[in-house]
């Protein structure tokens, strides 16, 4: 794929995504695994550094916007997804990609999944669950377990947790996969898969918090998850199927308590895909044509560009 702006066809390389500053994570933060694996997946789709857009979440998560790079944006909490959609709404030759947090994504920027969700907008959305509020200090998220002992919960967390995964399965989406911060390999092929697919891919990776999570550490997670691959028929168009597969993380199924510890098992991979999903933008019939021609146009072709510098440095 050539260059938006200069038209290269160079095929892109791990150095056009890496970045001289500093990175501020914890010592074996999930983080380090979940930016490695999607340098690799876009190296791999030969996809160019000026053609990516990366949208960042406030958050542990966040602190990688000027650790990658290509176009960055780094935004309110809880509002990546709705800055990736525009921008994917207005340039489809870029390829966008969003990140947030369980505490913004699921928390206080709930509605924007829903609605990105329903609108199959064609972004790859990665959360990063590491079952806290890990930026404030470990405070328990919508997707901490019930009892578990948080900052700001001490005698344990009180709440039901939300499971990303079913929740989203359950909203009529068209892709939905989980990987695990430990296994770069796995989350590069899976990230590799929501890149390809044609609208909104969601893709949670169960990350490990070394400082605020001491409840699923790195060697809990390794010791449970297997790829769905690895179940005999698996049908990855089988959203009931899914589903079910999906609980696994859960203390209950069909009401019914759970012997022992929560989550024996974690399945990892694509859940569930919809090969033939329709994104958004394909959805709108006024995008053919728009400037009275047949050739589909986006919305930065159809404004008319200014030069904005001089404005700019007025503010330098
Ligand atoms: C609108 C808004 N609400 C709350 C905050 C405070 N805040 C900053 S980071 C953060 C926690 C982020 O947790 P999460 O989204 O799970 O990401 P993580 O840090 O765990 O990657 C909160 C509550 C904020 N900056 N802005």
């Amino acid at each position: 794929m050539s260059c938006i702006t200069c038209n290269s066809t160079t095929t892109p390389t791990m150095k056009d995504f890496q970045s001289k500053n500093i990175f501020t994570w914890c010592t074996n933060c999930g983080n380090y695994g979940i930016h490695t694996a999607l340098r690799r997946a876009l190296v791999s789709k030969k996809i160019p550094a000026c053609r990516t857009l990366t949208c960042f979440d406030i958050g542990c998560n966040g602190n990688g916007s000027d650790k990658i790079g290509g176009y960055n944006f780094h935004g309110l909490h809880g509002r990546s997804i709705p800055l990736a959609v525009g921008a994917e709404m207005a340039n489809r030759k870029v390829t966008v990609i969003a990140f947030g947090g369980d505490g913004g994504t699921l928390g206080e920027g709930i509605g924007h999944l829903v609605h990105a969700v329903r609108g199959n907008y064609n972004i790859t959305f990665v959360l990063h669950n590491n079952l806290n509020y890990g930026l404030t200090k470990g405070q328990a998220s919508p997707t901490s377990k019930k009892n578990m002992k948080m900052n700001s919960s001490p005698d344990g967390a009180t709440s039901e947790l939300l499971h990303p995964a079913k929740f989203v399965l359950s909203l009529e989406s068209t892709f939905v996969a989980r990987s695990f911060s430990g296994d770069v390999k796995h989350m590069t092929k899976v990230f590799e898969q929501a890149l390809d697919h044609k609208g909104f891919s969601f893709v949670e990776i169960m990350q490990s918090c070394p400082t605020y999570n001491k409840e699923t550490p790195h060697e809990w997670y390794m010791d449970r998850v297997y790829d769905v691959e690895s179940i005999k028929g698996y049908d990855s168009s089988n959203r009931e199927q899914a589903l079910k597969i999906a609980q696994d993380q859960e203390d209950k199924v069909n009401g019914e308590a759970r012997e022992g510890d929560l989550g024996q098992k974690i399945a990892i991979g694509v859940l569930y895909q919809d090969k033939k999903s329709v994104p958004q933008i394909d959805r709108q019939p006024n995008r053919n044509g728009s400037v009275g021609t047949k050739i589909k146009t986006d919305a930065y072709e159809e404004t008319k560009q200014y030069n904005i510098s001089k404005l700019l440095e007025k503010f330098r």
